[in-house]
């Protein structure tokens, strides 16, 4: 068996290579064993096409998810408190740029160039996580994002490290070290505002009170209407439904909730020992809903905000690519030369 990090060809022979005309139920046959087998799939490898059309629309979604997520907490880089604090959110914003580099690229292994992902969240064909379609109006917002929506995020992530196909589980990786980073940072910040006078320790509570629900939504609709999990789950993309890992996250923040000093608005939160969980509240799965189809408080300033970005950055690309097609013309006349 091969080790979970190791490239494996040999289950698809490149076209037009031995092989490359294999009858179809061999390869899927190769596949499931591989995936039964815990081994990873690579980008060489044979995959259904609905397996690699399902890690696109995921990875995209991550991707797009990242890039756009920089917005709510850039918007307070200008203004941070202090320049600590300033340094600390710029590295922040900057590792997200890196997480939607690695998942763009993750995705170009499946045959998707980055320009076509960029134009379908541009053109609203992919979606972004609902996360991020709330606005930040005080400080308290950054800690309440680094906390609850990175708390959230590295609960999801952390099982995706695991997923079936390489480059994205491999991306990940890096990418939960860095969100734990950035977990703490906030909870750092809460930690500070919480203890801090009468005002501070009110806006960490309102901060906290107006991202929670949301960031309960993050993972997605309950089971029985999640039309994805089963099949991401069979191929061990995902590895935990929506809602077990919902309830992972709640009960990993109440007790870190306390110890911040700060109530997570619902009442209905309480300790189930039965379950060995909590129970919480009912989720407004409306705004949900609306959220998703474009009605949030903040959809149309972000895709705005994202067209312009990349509008703005064309002569940057432009100037990259000439770049790299000098850089790659002087290396071809060196490589003559030596030759
Ligand atoms: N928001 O069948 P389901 C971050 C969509 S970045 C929007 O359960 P699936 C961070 C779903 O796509 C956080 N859409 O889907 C960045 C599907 O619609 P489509 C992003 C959502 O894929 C910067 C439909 O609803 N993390 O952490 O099995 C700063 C049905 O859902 C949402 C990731 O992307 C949502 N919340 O499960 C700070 C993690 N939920 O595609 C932090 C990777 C669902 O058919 N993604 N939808 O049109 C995943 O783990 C899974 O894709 C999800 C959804 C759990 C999100």
């Amino acid at each position: 068996m091969a080790t979970a990090a190791a490239p494996r060809t040999d289950r698809t022979p490149a076209d037009g290579a031995p092989g490359a005309t294999a009858d179809t139920a061999a390869h899927q046959h190769a596949f499931d064993t591989a995936v039964a087998a815990e081994e990873r799939i690579e980008p060489r490898d044979w995959m259904p096409d609905a397996y690699r059309a399902t890690l696109v629309r995921q990875i995209a979604q991550h991707a797009h998810s990242e890039i756009i997520g920089m917005q709510p907490e850039a918007n307070w880089i200008t203004r941070a408190p202090s320049l600590r604090r300033k340094a600390i959110l710029m590295a922040k914003v900057q590792d997200e740029a890196g997480h939607g580099l690695y998942l763009y690229s993750a995705a170009e292994t499946l045959g998707t160039s980055r320009e076509e992902l960029l134009d379908k969240l541009h053109s609203g064909r992919q979606k972004y996580s609902s996360i991020f379609n709330y606005p930040t109006l005080t400080w308290a917002d950054v800690g309440a994002i680094g906390w609850l929506v990175d708390g959230a995020a590295i609960t999801n992530q952390v099982p995706l490290c695991r997923c079936s196909y390489g480059p994205y589980a491999r991306a990940m990786v890096r990418i939960c070290k860095e969100e734990s980073f950035h977990q703490r940072q906030g909870y750092e910040l809460l930690l500070a505002l919480s203890k801090g006078t009468p005002e501070q320790h009110a806006m960490a509570q309102d901060a906290v009170d107006r991202w929670w629900w949301p960031s309960l939504m993050m993972f997605g609709p309950p089971d029985d209407s999640s039309q994805h999990s089963a099949q991401s789950m069979e191929w061990k993309i995902k590895r935990h439904s929506n809602d077990e890992l919902r309830q992972r996250f709640v009960d990993i923040a109440v007790p870190q909730a306390e110890s911040l000093g700060l109530t997570l608005p619902d009442p209905d939160l309480k300790w189930n020992e039965e379950r060995g969980h909590h129970d919480f509240g009912a989720i407004d799965w409306t705004e949900f809903k609306e959220v998703l189809k474009g009605n949030g408080p903040c959809n149309e300033q972000r895709i705005t905000q994202r067209r312009r970005a990349h509008d703005e950055g064309a002569w940057v690309r432009e100037a990259a690519a000439a770049h790299a097609a000098k850089h790659a013309g002087s290396t071809g006349r060196t490589g003559a030369t030596r030759a």
